[in-house]
Parts: C-alpha cells; structure tokens; sequence
C-alpha cells in the first residue's frame, strides 16, 4: 500500500469519516425535530416545549455549518479522490445543496418577522420541499451505505474497520452491525412516518390557490345555518388563496344548539348572552383581509363575514377599569387577549363565516376571532367567550414562549 493511502486513511480519513458522521447525527436530529414542529399530534401534546425544540433545531441547524465549512477545507482533496466516482460526486454536490438550500430557508422563516410574510412564505415551500426530497434521499444513502447492501469492495470512504468484514465473512456472520440496523430501522420508521405526509404535502402543492379540503370538514351541527350577506356569496375577495394549515392544542371540539352559547361579560355595564339562534340574528359585516402564520405560512384575501368587535364592546358598554380584552376558546384550554385600544380596531372580528361559507370545525368555527394586523396565534378559534378585565392576560402561546408583540411589522402600532 503506499504511503499517499495511507495517509489518506489514518488522518485526511479520519476527518472525513467524523465529519460525515456529525453531519449525520445532526441532520438526524434536525429531521427529527422539524418533523415534530411540523405535526398537529405534537402540537397538542408538548407545549411549551414545543417551542425550546423550535429554538434546538434552529440551533442545530446554524451550528450546521461547523461540519459543513470542515469540509469545504479538505473539499478540494477530497474531489480529486473522487475523479471517476460520478455517483460520489454527485452525492456530494446534492448533500451540500441540500443543506445550503435548509439553511437559507431556515434563516429566512427564523428571521420571519424581519424578511416579512412573502419570503417566510417561499421560505417555508423551499424548506418543506427539500425535506420531502432530501429526507427520502438522505434515508437511502444511509441504507445504502450499510454493509449488506453494499459490496464492501465499493466502498470508498474509508468509516468501518475491514477486518471485521474479513471476520464476518470467515465465520459466516450477518455482514450488517447492530448500528447498521439502528440506522436502518430508523430509515424504514421515517419512511413510514413520513410516506402519508409527503402525499398530502404534494396534493397542496398541486392545488395551492385555495382552502384546503381538510378544512372544509364541518363537524359542527348548529341550526340554522347563518345566511351569507350578498359581499360573501360570492365572495368579495375572490376566494382565498393559500392553505390554511390546521392548528390545534387540543382536540377539535365541535358544538350544536345543545351545547353553544357566546358570552360577553367581566367589566361590562351589560353581560351579554347568546344562544346560537339568537347569535345568527346578530348584523354582520364583510371584510376582506390575509392571514398570517408566525410558521411562514399565509392564506390572502379571506373574506370574512362577522360581527365587529367593536360593536359587541359597544353593546355592552365596557367600564371605565377595564384594560384588557380576554378571550376564551370553547376547546376549554386556549386563551389570548388584547388591550382594549387593539381591540376597537375597524378589522377585528368575531367573525362567522368564511367565503361565504360557515367556518368549519377545523378552522375554529362556529365562531373564531380574527385579527389581520396581527400574526395567527390572536385569533383564537371556537371562541364562546370574551371577558373585560383590568389586569393583562398572557394567552396560550405568548405563555409558552411567543412574542407578546404579535403585529405584523407592516402594521405595528403604539396601542
Ligand atoms: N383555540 C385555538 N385557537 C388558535 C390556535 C389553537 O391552537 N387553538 N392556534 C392559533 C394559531 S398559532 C394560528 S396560526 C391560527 C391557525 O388557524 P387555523 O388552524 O384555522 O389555520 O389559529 C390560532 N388560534
Ligand atoms: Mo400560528
């Protein structure tokens, strides 16, 4: 053997080999993660924690570019190993677009507030985009690379010692090690993770200009129906455009004349009470506005049909000591407020339906509350109460780590 490959395999080598494997473990951990961020079931489930994995991941994925830049120092060394491997090289040149490709992405839905909706928007195409591509792709060349797929003379890389490979093959023993497997079992466990999601995901991108079917799922049976004004049917905007992505911290409840009731009351000259016969009879207005996901995603043009808030506070009269406008969400469980200032403004709405159509149980109907200046997390679904206080209130998410400052920077106002 000469001495130039030797060299190559005890320190270039060396180098490579942990820097492929930190490269791994951490992309592991950031598809494990995002997949996470991503789910409705975990939503539900971990809160506040949620949010600390949200601020992991956007750590692992800057600290990312530690093994990355590695690597680029010995890339050119490496690439002359690899003249006549086109495979290789292309494997190479995907692996290192992949993660440039999730790591602006990345940057722009972290830095959300400062890039604006329309960049978290793409950014959030192009992340979720490479990760049904790279994942799949990611997952097969670990498979691949594991020892009884592969003919232990093609491999190049130098990770796994050959004298096992020499033993294995005396003692007639599996060719694959305990850790092959792990990583195998966890490629076949993503896959299976991920097939379902990856569909639905590719079926919203091939009808991305309108309200997602999920969404039109209406499990409430609430009679009568509310009778669209003529701005709503058809509806002034135009049809929404975009993918509502279902929120939920909770599971959805769904409502019928039996069990909803909307209520005003706290620091009010008169508590106000509906049932829903009586509530459907309350005059309501249309607006057109777009909504807004601190996660990147944005719905444009909705047209909202609803009661102003401003004209429920109106009737009943708010008294001189209250500060804060609470919400509550009929799941029992999610809550957010405003200052009172915030909320008398034109656009806030207890808003009623959709498009001309009642708001689905999905998407927080009967009733849920709108706010277009800010992001999504204030406009609380199945809203059955609002209450005026005098002290703050955190809500659900501000509590478990969101801004209180939820304005989107084009509207930010000093109330
Ligand atoms: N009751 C309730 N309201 C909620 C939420 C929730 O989990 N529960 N999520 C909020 C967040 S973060 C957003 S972005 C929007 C999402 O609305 P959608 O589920 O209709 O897309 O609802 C907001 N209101
Ligand atoms: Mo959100």
């Amino acid at each position: 053997m000469s001495s130039w490959m030797n060299q190559i395999r005890k320190g270039y080598g060396k180098k490579l080999a942990q820097i492929h494997a930190w490269n791994g473990w951490m992309v592991l951990f950031l598809a494990l993660s995002g997949l996470i961020l991503l789910s409705g079931f975990w939503r539900q489930i971990l809160g506040e924690v949620r949010v600390w994995l949200k601020w992991l991941h956007i750590g692992v994925g800057i600290a990312l570019i530690v093994p990355v830049l590695y690597y680029l120092l010995l890339a050119s060394k490496h690439w002359r190993q690899l003249k006549g491997k086109p495979w290789q090289q292309t494997n190479v040149i995907i692996v290192l677009a992949l993660l440039l490709g999730w790591f602006v992405s990345g940057v722009l839905l972290w830095q959300f507030k400062a890039v604006g909706p329309a960049w978290s928007n793409s950014a959030l195409v192009i992340h979720d985009l490479l990760t049904w591509i790279g994942l799949p792709y990611i997952i097969y060349h670990s498979i691949t690379r594991t020892r009884w797929l592969k003919e232990p003379s093609r491999r190049t890389i130098i990770i796994e010692n050959k004298a096992r490979t020499v033993a294995a093959q005396k003692n007639n023993q599996p060719l694959y090690t305990r850790r092959e497997f792990v990583r195998l079992a966890i490629g076949a466990g993503l896959t299976i993770t991920l097939g379902p999601s990856f569909v639905k995901w590719m079926g919203s991108l091939l009808n991305p200009y309108q309200v997602n079917e999920l969404s039109q799922y209406n499990a409430n049976q609430l009679i009568p129906d509310p009778v669209p004004l003529p701005a709503s049917s058809p509806p002034i905007g135009g049809g929404a455009k975009g993918n509502y992505r279902v929120y939920t911290v909770t599971d959805i409840p769904f409502f019928d004349n039996s069990n909803w009731s909307f209520t005003v009351d706290g620091l009010v000259k008169q508590k106000l009470n509906w049932n829903w016969e009586q509530f459907v009879q309350l005059k309501r207005t249309v607006q057109v506005s777009d909504f807004h996901c601190v996660t990147g995603w944005s719905v444009y043009n909705n047209t909202w049909e609803g009661i102003p808030l401003k004209q429920l506070l109106d009737q009943a009269g708010v008294d001189e000591q209250a500060k804060t406008v609470k919400f509550y969400s009929g799941d029992g469980t999610y809550t957010d407020s405003l200052t009172l200032k915030q909320a008398r403004l034109d656009d806030v709405m207890v808003a009623v339906m959709l498009d001309g159509k009642p708001i689905s149980s999905e998407l927080g109907g009967p009733v849920r509350l709108i706010v277009p200046k800010m992001y999504g997390y204030k406009s609380v679904k199945w809203l059955t109460r609002i209450e005026l206080i005098k002290e703050d209130h955190i809500g659900y998410w501000e509590q478990r780590g969101y801004d209180t400052d939820a304005w989107l920077p084009k509207n930010k106002m000093d109330i």
